[in-house]
């Protein structure tokens, strides 16, 4: 592990590191059989952003906030973008969305009907026009599209209209723009989905050009799929834009990231440490995508950025010289004992002298239960919305 003498440069990484949330992890949500409403949640995006709000003034690493279209539709755009500044949080990702409508049913851009084409393509223009509203520099797109059965439709051909729409989305992106574009195995769609996988999305967006970047959600691979061997990929290709975190057990969760697996999310963060894209300069989106369905929402989101925080401290921990050292002689055992001791550092001490230095309770999960701000908020809204999941 790294000397305890060379520490000044890990807090320094700790503190620029910068943690993207999601406007719907604050709202309702649940699965296919019951969403359990809960008291406090927010009923517009503006108090959705004042929670995003919230974990950022207990974190310290959490000043932007994704939204997702139309979930939080508003009137005016710019106006919510200084509401997020007065909040003291920026507005992030724009998350489009071609999945939630009747004409979606056999697909939104690769849909064989060419007027539903147009009507979901039109959509991805508007997200952009939002994006021109607000900042915003991420559109990102997760297309449900897909088949259930061979047959259905033509595999081949849903390419070429996929490629079609991303054409026309990519023609329209300003220059401080681009395009995140995920990929999910399965679901909706059983048999064949048309952005499966990480190498689909690559291929789409090598054609495209360099505003198009791969997102990574983390409960998108099948089981037992390496995930840090696709980030060292990609960010050796200049293909890495994005994160959506969250974490497994069985299949797209959406469980609180480094609840199911935190040794996983520990060699994802290594390979961003390792290819030195983890300050915010380097163009990475550490976004998280997560629904807290039964534990309260704030808090959840809380305990996720520190979950990403230990991950990604225990990987700035790793003695880079000694691992090196033992690869090239070929010791086996000593290269795997550098990474376990850094993944075996109880590096809460650290992160709680981290937020010291800047200012911050050192436990942010107990400043925000002492705040009573869950309480107010509580007490303020009545009739909270629902995220848009699990209706
Ligand atoms: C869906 O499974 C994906 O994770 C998308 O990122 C989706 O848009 C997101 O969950 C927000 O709705
Ligand atoms: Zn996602
Ligand atoms: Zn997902």
């Amino acid at each position: 592990m790294i000397p305890v003498s060379d520490l000044t440069a890990v807090r320094r990484a700790l503190a620029s590191h910068e943690i993207e949330t999601p406007s719907w992890a604050f709202g309702n949500s649940g699965t296919r059989f019951k969403v359990f409403a809960q008291p406090g949640v927010p009923r517009t995006p503006e108090e959705k952003i004042a929670d995003a709000a919230t974990v950022h003034r207990f974190t310290g690493v959490a000043p932007q906030v994704a939204l997702h279209i139309p979930w939080d539709t508003v009137e005016d755009y710019g106006a919510l973008a200084s509401y997020a500044r007065d909040q003291g949080v920026r507005l992030g990702a724009i998350n489009t969305n071609v999945f939630q409508d009747d004409d979606y049913k056999l697909g939104s851009v690769t849909n064989p009907d060419p007027g539903i084409r147009r009507k979901a393509t039109d959509h991805l223009l508007e997200a952009i026009s939002i994006m021109d509203a607000t900042g915003s520099r991420d559109l990102k797109l997760w297309f449900s599209d897909g088949i259930n059965y061979p047959g259905q439709d033509d595999l081949r051909t849903r390419q070429d209209r996929l490629a079609q729409a991303l054409r026309e989305t990519y023609d329209r992106l300003g220059d401080d723009q681009r395009i995140v574009l995920e990929y999910k195995l399965f679901e909706p769609a059983f048999y064949a989905t048309d952005v499966p996988d990480w190498g689909t999305s690559y291929a789409h967006c090598v054609e495209l050009g360099e505003k198009a970047t791969v997102c990574i959600d983390t409960g998108h691979h099948a089981p037992g799929t390496n995930i840090e061997f696709i980030v060292a990929f990609l960010l050796r290709q200049n293909k890495l834009g994005a994160f959506d975190f969250n974490s497994r057990f069985y299949a797209d969760d959406d469980l609180m990231v480094g609840a199911a697996d935190p040794f996983q999310l520990f060699r994802i963060m290594y390979e961003i440490v390792r290819g030195d894209a983890l300050h915010p300069d380097r163009g990475i989106a550490f976004m998280l995508d997560q629904c807290h369905n039964i534990e309260r929402k704030i808090p959840a989101v809380i305990r996720s950025v520190m979950n990403v925080q230990e991950a990604t401290a225990k990987a700035l921990l790793v003695d880079r010289d000694a691992l090196s050292a033992a690869q090239s002689a070929g010791d086996v055992l000593e290269a795997n004992a550098v990474v376990m001791d850094a993944y075996n550092t109880d590096v809460r001490p650290l992160l709680a002298q981290v937020r010291e230095d800047a200012g911050l309770d050192p436990d942010p999960m107990a400043a925000f239960k002492r705040s009573g701000y869950q309480e107010r908020v509580d007490a303020e809204r009545v009739g909270g919305e629902q995220a848009g999941w699990g209706a």
